[in-house]
């Protein structure tokens, strides 16, 4: 997705590392994520993937640095903080804890929905997308990137768009787990860890990536590569 603020140039500071400026909002005064200096955020810039456009970049990064821990976190802690400094925000990621609300505020800033499965869908990326981290900006430094006007806020880019999900009757995805995790009160992290730990999970899932996301017709072009998949898969069993 091209940047639709691009006054604020966090694209083009992105593109080398092959992650995007994924979307814009304005969080609620409330719960807006206070900086270091006390004051409230009043803009705030989703940085993230659509399929694996990163991942050769991290990959070769990874090969120079093997013995690092929890190795995509710290590449996207090196890649986001300069930019984010640069233009005078502060950074958040979606390991740290607390949790910042990632899937809220690529809901207002993107307009996405949740799949079944829990994951926001993506009219484009379907499943195969992610978020690495978020820039704040305090109302100073939101006024110095002159593009305040064109965020919308809860109406962000795909609020418009059809949600793929609406139109999708078969719904494979809640069909192809052979635990069946997804149920009517969620996600069964328990059963699904369990059975990757399995002969069939290991040369199932664990090798070849999650059946339910995979049996979603969305987004395919997109679909993260094997070892992408892999190390998300062997992150999340460790996790
Ligand atoms: C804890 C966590 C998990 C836990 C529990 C997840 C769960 N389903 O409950 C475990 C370890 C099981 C997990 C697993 C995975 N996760 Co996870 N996880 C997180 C984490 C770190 C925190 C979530 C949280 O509680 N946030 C705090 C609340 C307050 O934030 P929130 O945005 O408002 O959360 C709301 C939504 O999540 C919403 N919600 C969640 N599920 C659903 C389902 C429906 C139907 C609805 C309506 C709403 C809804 O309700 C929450 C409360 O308001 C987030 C990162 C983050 N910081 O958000 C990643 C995150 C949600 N996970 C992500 C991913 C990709 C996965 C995995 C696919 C891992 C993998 N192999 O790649 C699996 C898939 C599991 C699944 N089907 O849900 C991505 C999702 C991206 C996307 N496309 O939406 C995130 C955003 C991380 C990222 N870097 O991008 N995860
Ligand atoms: S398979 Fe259908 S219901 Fe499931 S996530 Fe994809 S589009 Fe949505
Ligand atoms: S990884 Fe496999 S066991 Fe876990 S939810 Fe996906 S399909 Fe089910």
């Amino acid at each position: 997705m091209s940047d639709p603020h691009p006054a604020a140039g966090v694209a083009g500071l992105l593109e080398p590392s092959g992650l995007e400026a994924r979307g814009w909002l304005k969080p609620e005064i409330m719960e807006a994520p206070v900086l270091e200096c006390g004051e409230p955020s009043a803009l705030i810039c989703l940085v993230g993937h659509g399929g694996g456009a990163f991942w050769p970049i991290f990959a070769l990064w990874r090969e120079l640095h093997p013995d690092v821990a929890d190795p995509l976190d710290t590449w996207s802690r090196q890649v986001i903080r300069p930019i984010a400094a640069r233009l005078s925000g502060e950074v958040v990621f979606p390991s740290d804890k607390p949790w910042q609300p990632f899937q809220k505020w690529a809901m207002a800033a993107e307009g996405l929905r949740p799949s079944p499965l829990g994951l926001l869908i993506h009219p484009k990326y379907g499943l195969w997308h992610g978020y690495r981290g978020a820039i704040l900006f305090g109302a100073r430094a939101a006024e110095a990137l002159d593009c305040m006007d064109n965020v919308t806020g809860s109406n962000g880019s795909f609020a418009q768009a059809r949600h793929p999900c609406d139109s999708c009757e078969a719904r494979p995805c809640l069909k192809a787990c052979p635990v069946a995790a997804f149920t009517a009160d969620g996600f069964s992290a328990g059963d699904c860890r369990a059975y990757l730990e399995t002969p069939a999970g290991t040369g199932g899932c664990m090798d070849r990536g999650c059946l339910a996301r995979d049996a979603c017709p969305v987004g395919r072009a997109y679909r993260y590569g094997d070892a992408q998949t892999r190390f998300h898969m062997a992150a999340f069993s460790q996790g």
